[in-house]
This record gives C-alpha cells, structure tokens and sequence, in this order.
C-alpha cells in the first residue's frame, strides 16, 4: 500500500466493501449523507477536477469550508491528487485571511458560500490564486463546486510516501502572526493507531460527533481520521455548537462518542441541569483545548453515567498525546502520556524537572509536524529534534499524572483556540480613541479563560465605549477574542524598557 493517506482512510474501505457502509451524515439543512464508496468517488472526482484545472502536485488548496459532507471530499480530494489541503479557521477575520493566503501561496480556494463575504476582500487581492471554487451558487470570478467536478471521472490516489507533506494547518503564535503547520501523510494514521484506537477505543459501529470543527486538529481526528480508521460513522454539523443545539444534536442523532471543550461542556451542564437529559447512550466523551474543570466533568458523569476524558494535545503534535483514560479519570489532571508517546518536564536550563516541580512540556511521538512554513526560527525552536516543545507548563504528581499549570509565555486559550494578547491589543489599538491596550485572561464564572483588556484612551470619553471596542476586535481578528470585560485606566505596568508587565494586570 502506498503511504499516501487517502488509500488507508478512503481506498481501503471500497477495496475491502466497506463501499455501502455509512461514512458521514449531516445533521442540519438538507440533512445529506455519504457512504465510504460515494465519498471515494467524490474525493476521486475532486482529485481530477485539480489536475484538469492545472493545479500542479504540492500546490496548496486553501480551505474554508464548514462541518458539510463537501469537506470530507475536498480534503481526501487534494491528497488523492498530492495537493496540499489547508483547511482554515472558519470564524476569523478578512485581514487574517489575506495574510494567511499570501503565507501559503494557495493558487486554489474552496469557500462554504456562507464564508465568501469575509474572505471575498482577501481572495480579490491575493496575486497567488488562480481559481476559487464556491460550495453553493457561482459567484463573479468563482465556479460553483458542483461546475468543478462536473464531468470528472474519480481518479486514483497518486502514490506518496509516508514523509510526503500531506496537509497543513494554521495555528497562531504569540506574535498573533498565523503559521502554517506541516503535517506528513504518516502521522495521520499514527494518531489514529495511537489516541483514537487506544484511548477513544474507536469501534466500527461508532457514532462520532465533535462540537469541535473539522478545521481544528482536536476536530479532524475526531470527526475524520478516526472514525475513517474503522469505517464508522461521524456526524457533521455546520452551524455553531451552542449547547442547545448540542443537546438537540446527542437528542436527535444519537452519537455514541462526544467530543467537546471545557466551554461548551459547562453550557451544556448548565442547561441540563435545568431539564431533561436526553435518552442517549454516550459509550465515550472526550475533551481537550484548554483544561477541563474539575467540577464540571464531575457534574457531566453525573448527568450521564459517562466519564470525560480529559487530554491535551497540539497542532504540531496533531492530536491528544496527553491524556485521561477509560478507567483511570482523574478530574484536574490531563492524566497520563498517550501510549506510543513520552513526555518530559524541563526547567529553563533545559534539565529534567524532578516529581513535585514545575517544568516545560516536551513530547516526543510519531505525528510531531515536519516544522512550520517558511519559519525557520519558530521551527527550530519549537522542533528539537525528536521532541517538541508545547510552551506549557505541568506539574508531574506522585502518582504519574500530569497537572496543567499554565503557559509559558501569556498566550492563552478561549474555547480551546489559541488566542494571542498581542493580536487582540494590536486590535484595540486601531481603534482611534484608544491609546493603548493590554490584554490578560481572566476566568469568567465557569472558571474558563476569556481575554480581559485594560485601555488607556486618548481622552476620556463622553459615552461607555465598551461594546464599541468589543465589536471592533470581532470585526479585526475573530468573533471569540473580544474582550469580555474592559477596564479603562490612567496608564499601564511597563518594565523599563517599555514592556508591558502583564503578569501585574494578571495577579489583578
Ligand atoms: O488543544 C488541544 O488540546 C488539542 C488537542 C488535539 C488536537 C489539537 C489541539 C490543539
């Protein structure tokens, strides 16, 4: 078999007649479906489609497409025809988007025509692509999807090797400046023969469905890799997982797996605890992104028999390599390393940091990335040979769990997505009443993380200007990094050399 990814996860399933058996089903709108077969017949089509639009091998096909069974095809698509497919965060803003387009080169793009009027400035002024492909309508300059693929007949998957870059995905940095990361063909299967066969124990007869998007590593392995790894079935949802509709979905659909974030599963207690709790068998919940409180998976097992399983994973390393385990819960813990990798703990000087101490997580297993795009500098530093560096910092317990303690510079996450305060300053102070900004996380009533601003304004102002500033940074760099709480202030803490001293704002 060649080691190209698509023949595992697609091929496969047709040659062994998995063919009829169901792949992906949506839950809303039309409500559409895909076997493994048709799936394989829509990637092959998507396959020959690129060739005949002249898209060379190792080209890079931007994606910003929602949880739609087009998703699955474009993406197998790209790979079966050794195209790169970059599939984006669909909720950030036009400049990020334009600068993420200019990053990669990307000569074709597949926009969710939900998402055309927010990348649409971004792609008009992007000298790399030369074609944009809309699911739903045409559009001016744009080919409808269903015109793309018209008339193409499924090609075969070209053959790769295992180290052959398979796919990239965007993380942001603590500059707030997005990098591409680049992910081989291998690693896919390695986090499925890893996390998702040993921890998740994913079964054939699987009902997958991750709150997390599949833009997001947490929510590629999820929703794609893993159930594809056994030929179960997943769930996709394009609308915003509110916990009513996260409730409807378990309702409704039945899933027997359930993949979340701390935020998403604290609304959902909430809202559980004031009625009923669906008559719905979750054999697994999982969650990652930003560590789950202790209170709230006590209060889910609860509500329904079922233990979260905590974990904690990158999108260098592509999944959970850290991680709570059926059987071995402990809540306020990440649990232990994922069979197939090791960790470490280091202090500043790089020596390994005894039980008790506080260290820097290093992690070493097969889906670590083959580096960032075009960034030697972060790569070399975060790509230590066999280990890579996650910036966070644990404690290791006597027992052999591992316990979040926070980052090691002042990134922080909101829903399980990084967030950088420099972005969100950057942001604020483009607005023209504002001085300047800090940006720190602060934890709201859940005990969850939000972006917290103190701003300087340039003269005192005649109305409250919170709600102003709070859409501003919505508009300029994506809907969840808004401050939720603004305090306005005389000036900021500065180190001499004009550094602001977040950790003062931290410490309150
Ligand atoms: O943030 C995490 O914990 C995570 C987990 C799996 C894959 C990717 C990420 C960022």
């Amino acid at each position: 078999m060649s080691g190209n990814a698509a023949q595992y996860f697609v091929d496969r399933h047709v040659n062994e007649g998995r063919g009829d058996c169901p792949a992906f089903r949506e839950a809303a709108g039309e409500k559409r479906s895909l076997t493994y077969g048709a799936l394989a017949n829509g990637a092959g089509a998507v396959a020959t489609a690129l060739t005949r639009a002249g898209i060379p091998r190792e080209a890079r096909a931007v994606m910003l497409v929602l949880d739609q069974v087009e998703f699955p095809q474009i993406f197998w698509g790209c790979m079966k025809a050794g195209i790169v497919p970059v599939p984006l965060n669909t909720l950030l803003a036009t400049p990020v988007y334009e600068a993420i387009l200019d990053d990669s080169r990307a000569t074709i793009l597949f926009v969710s025509h939900e998402l055309w009027p927010v990348v649409e400035p971004a792609a008009r002024a992007s000298a790399h692509l030369r074609q944009i492909v809309v699911i739903g309508d045409a559009l001016e300059g744009a080919t409808s999807y269903a015109e793309f693929i018209a008339g193409c007949a499924p090609s075969e998957t070209v053959d790769a090797s295992e180290d052959d870059t398979a796919f990239w995905l965007y993380s942001s940095g603590s500059t707030g400046q997005p990098k591409g990361v680049r992910h081989v063909h291998g690693s896919l299967k390695a986090t499925a023969d890893t996390y998702g066969a040993q921890v998740l124990q994913i079964e054939p007869d699987d009902l997958v469905y991750s709150a997390a998007k599949l833009f997001f590593a947490y929510g590629l392995g999820n929703a794609m890799t893993f159930p594809m790894s056994v030929g179960a079935e997943t769930i996709l949802f394009n609308g915003r997982p509110t916990p009513e509709m996260t409730v409807q979905i378990l309702r409704d659909e039945k899933p027997s797996v359930f993949c979340g974030v701390p935020t998403l599963y604290a609304a959902t207690v909430a809202l559980l605890e004031q009625g009923d709790v669906p008559d719905t068998k979750l054999r697994r919940c999982i969650s990652a992104g930003e560590a789950l409180p202790e209170d709230i998976g006590k209060a889910w097992h609860k509500l329904w028999g079922t233990d979260i399983l905590d974990g904690v994973g990158s999108t260098e390393m592509l999944h959970i390599f850290l991680s709570n385990a059926p059987g071995d819960v402990a809540y306020g813990t990440s649990g232990r390393p994922v069979p197939g990798y090791e960790v470490r703990l280091v202090d500043e000087d790089g020596s390994d940091v005894p039980v008790g101490g506080l260290g820097e997580l290093l992690v070493r297993g097969a889906s670590a990335a083959d580096g960032y795009w075009n960034k030697r500098d972060k790569s070399r530093a975060t790509f230590e040979g066999e280990w890579t560096r996650t910036g966070d910092k644990y404690e290791l317990t006597e027992n052999g769990r591992y316990v979040y303690c926070g980052r090691t510079d002042d990134m922080f996450k909101v829903s399980g997505i990084w967030v950088s305060p420099f972005e969100v300053e950057q942001a604020l102070s483009a607005h023209p009443a504002v001085l300047e900004a800090a940006v720190v996380p602060k934890r709201d009533e859940q005990d969850l993380e939000k972006p917290k601003a103190y701003i300087v304004l340039k003269q005192k102002a005649e109305a409250d200007l919170t709600d102003e500033l709070q859409s501003f940074v919505k508009d300029k760099v994506g809907k969840w990094k808004y401050p939720r709480w603004i305090d306005f202030v005389d000036d900021l803490p500065k180190t001499a050399t004009g550094k602001i001293q977040r950790f003062k704002l931290r410490e309150g």
